[in-house]
């Protein structure tokens, strides 16, 4: 037996454990295992059932993904070579027992599936995820999950991805009985009252599969839901695909029509960049310089200083991740508003059914609004949330170096202010560091996490590791102005005010980035999160911008009309009370007319010059913040477009889109671009490297420049 796989006794009962850190993958070996004692369980006639189950903290969580990329290379002959397997566990003389913690997720669901009984925690959860990879369940998943779940719950969990708790898959009948108490004794006592007793195969058990009416209905309703949810996604239309396959065919023809999807989605462009996408998620916590055994400071407690749309919200992530946390306002009224939008987004919560009135009000007792800085003496970590201006940082700052203890967290919420000017203001630069949250603060995963030159390698060890407590997916950036994000926004929201001012349309230009797949087209990205915002930092660093070069006109005269976006009722678009978008003629004839006066010809422009000066924008400017250490991997910046600005994960983030496109073509377009448009399309130097060398920007390394 393997050491991945062991196989031990209790009396006439065998056990069957798999044994593979840190999620007990199918990986190779494993499935050798578990066959190799199938086969001597089914000969050793002192066995009269079997119990199978995971060490450590979860059954089977799925294949290995990382064998994936070595199918899809051909660097590995081996397909997914569950299906048999899971056919000689349903075909074994005695029951087999599938006992279930933790997660029994894709390739682990399957191979519980094919168990003949499955038992399991209270805390367990089940699941097919496959989708969220780009692919579809590959070891006849979508062939047994209807036949024990019925096909409606199969469909919506196989194209959906979603995984769900023991208690409802008790009562799917995906799960036979749950086990309070130890899981092993349990499954044993569970495996003895079944041993000599029939035991159904899954895969003869036809009486959940519906009608033809039935399932018409069925699947026509989940393959709408898909096109709407899954925008552009192969993956969750074709797991519909293989389940009603399973409503249609005899089971191993079945099995047959689920191979061919799995394997058409899993040589997908679109299953690479999202496999791309879990493991850069996953990357994106490692810090060269800053090991794992790096001592992390306890953060137990909080403190947010200014109750706006960002310190209300930033509120909210700590007492969701149920750590007390002290809201500080200037004055009463503030303090009200903020306290109120807290209140309402989680009464919203309530409503939409996220979550209990219960936990509403426990998350709520662990926010306490003051006026003052009592208590901020005590906190483990500061957030400062207040107005972007550098003055009033600083002047927090100073007095929180004054009240906190010494080892407390100082940290700015800025979005575009220097980290190592406001660590200027305290006696202990070593605890200053940037957490960007992004707007809605509660809602969007990403949090910028930004290095000052001084900032401790066990602040940052903190919050990168407090992200994930918090929910987020915190990436490690260095101080230059607007970080990674926002610094390499600036240059794509330009392109799209050109290119309308140019002559493309307002909704052409959103409608293509919106059929690229971006959550949301640049021009009402910007109505949203409101023009004004811009237009002010534009104003504070009017100083810095070069002479004679050109600079988009249209949203400062937007602002200057008023228009700020959805908060004023108009800006690119004008907003009904249902803030739909309406497209208006005013500032179309507006558009004309500054062009006309800025001496900008209009002409026809195709969707893909739209997508490729919108991308390349990003590209390009990411290109520079790699080069000059800003962003430490090329994955890095792709995470940071996933998480904080709608980037679709099936196009993996803009550097990997640019990979996959190939450098060489892109950096000859933006080269065309820059002949076209001037100094603002100089490709990025490294850009231009990589691309004369044949290389990606995935392999691109290089030290955050504030370690420098
Ligand atoms: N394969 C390889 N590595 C995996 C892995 C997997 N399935 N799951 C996790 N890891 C690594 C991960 O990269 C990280 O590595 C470490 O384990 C801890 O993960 C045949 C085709 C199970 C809920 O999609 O959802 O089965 O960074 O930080 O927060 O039809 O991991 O430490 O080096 O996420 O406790 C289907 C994916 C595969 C499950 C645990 N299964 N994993 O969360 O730990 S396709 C999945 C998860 C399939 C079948 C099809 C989560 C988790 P490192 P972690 P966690």
């Amino acid at each position: 037996m393997s050491d991945l796989v062991q196989l031990t006794k209790d009396n006439d009962i065998a056990i069957i454990t798999v044994n593979n850190p840190p999620v007990n993958a199918l990986s190779p070996g494993v499935p050798e295992g578990i066959s190799e004692a199938i086969e001597q369980i089914d000969k050793d006639p002192t066995v009269k059932a079997a119990v199978l189950m995971g060490a450590g903290k979860t059954f089977v969580a799925g294949a290995d993904i990382k064998e994936f990329g070595k199918i899809t290379s051909g660097k590995t002959e081996r397909g997914i070579a569950f299906v048999p397997l899971l056919k000689r566990i349903e075909d074994c003389s005695k029951p087999v027992v599938m006992a279930i913690h933790g997660t029994a997720f894709g390739g682990g669901l399957e191979l519980a599936m094919a168990g003949h009984y499955r038992v399991a925690a209270p805390t367990a959860q089940v699941g097919q995820p496959e989708v969220k990879l780009g692919i579809i369940p590959g070891a006849a998943g979508t062939q047994r999950l209807p036949r024990l779940a019925g096909v409606a719950k199969a469909v919506e969990m196989c194209a959906d991805g979603n995984p769900i708790k023991a208690k409802e898959a008790l009562s799917l009948g995906i799960v036979d009985k749950l086990i309070d108490g130890d899981l092993l004794t349990g499954a044993v006592a569970f495996a003895r009252e079944v041993a000599g007793k029939p035991a159904r195969k899954t895969r003869e058990r036809n009486e959940k599969l519906g009608t033809p009416e039935q399932n018409a209905a069925i699947f026509a309703a989940a393959r709408d839901a898909a096109r709407k949810k899954a925008r552009g996604l192969m993956a969750p239309l074709a797991a519909i695909d293989a389940v009603e396959a399973a409503t249609k065919l005899p089971f191993d023809q079945g099995v047959e029509a689920e191979r061919k999807l799995f394997t058409e989605c899993l040589f997908s462009d679109q299953s690479k960049a999202m496999i791309h996408v879990f493991f850069g998620e996953r990357e994106v916590a490692k810090v060269p310089d800053v090991p794992k055994e790096t001592p992390i400071i306890p953060v137990n407690s909080a403190a947010v200083i200014g109750a706006g749309t960002m310190g209300g919200g930033i509120a909210m992530v700590f007492a969701n991740a149920g750590i007390p946390v002290l809201l500080r306002e200037a004055d009463q009224a503030a303090l009200d508003r903020g306290l109120n939008t807290i209140r309402k987004n989680y009464d919203n919560s309530v409503k939409k059914g996220r979550f209990t009135q219960q936990y509403m009000d426990e998350r709520m007792a662990l926010i306490k609004p003051t006026l003052s800085y009592d208590g901020f003496e005590s906190v483990d970590m500061v957030v400062e949330a207040v107005f972007e201006g550098m003055a009033l940082k600083k002047q927090v700052f100073g007095d929180l170096d004054k009240i906190c203890k010494k080892g407390a967290i100082l940290a700015s919420n800025t979005s575009t202010l220097s980290i190592d000017e406001i660590a200027s203001a305290t006696s202990r630069p070593g605890s200053v560091i940037g957490t960007h949250f992004f707007s809605p603060a509660n809602v969007m995963r990403l949090l910028e996490i930004v290095r000052g030159k001084a900032t401790s390698k066990e602040v940052i060890a903190t919050c990168m590791q407090l992200s994930k407590k918090l929910g987020k997916v915190g990436v490690l950036v260095g101080n230059c102005r607007g970080f990674v994000g926002n610094r390499m926004f600036g240059p794509y929201r330009r392109e799209a005010q050109f290119l309308v001012e140019e002559g493309a349309g307002i909704e052409a230009v959103d409608k293509a980035m919106y059929d690229f797949g971006m959550a949301m087209g640049p021009l009402a990205v910007g109505d949203l999160a409101g023009l004004d915002v811009g237009w002010r930092i534009r104003k504070e660093f009017k100083h810095l911008e070069k002479p004679g070069v050109r600079q988009p006109l249209a949203e400062d005269r937007l602002c200057e009309m008023g228009r700020y976006g959805q908060k004023t009722g108009a800006g690119w678009y004008k907003y009904d009370e249902n803030r739909r978008a309406i497209l208006d003629p005013v500032v179309e004839e507006n558009i004309r007319k500054w062009a006309a006066e800025a001496g900008v010809k209009q002409h026809a422009i195709l969707k893909e010059e739209i997508v490729d000066r919108l991308i390349y924008a990003l590209v390009n400017e990411g290109a520079r913040i790699l080069a000059e250490g800003f962003a430490l991997r090329a994955v890095d910046i792709d995470i940071i477009y996933l998480t904080g600005y709608g980037f679709p994960a099936h196009r993996g983030g803009p550097m990997w889109y640019a990979d996959t496109v190939g450098l060489k073509k892109v950096y000859d377009r933006i080269s065309e671009f820059h002949k076209q448009h001037g100094e603002l399309w100089e490709p990025a130097p490294l850009l231009k490297r990589l691309a004369e060398e044949g290389k990606s920007f995935a392999g691109f390394i290089k030290e955050p420049s504030a370690a420098a």
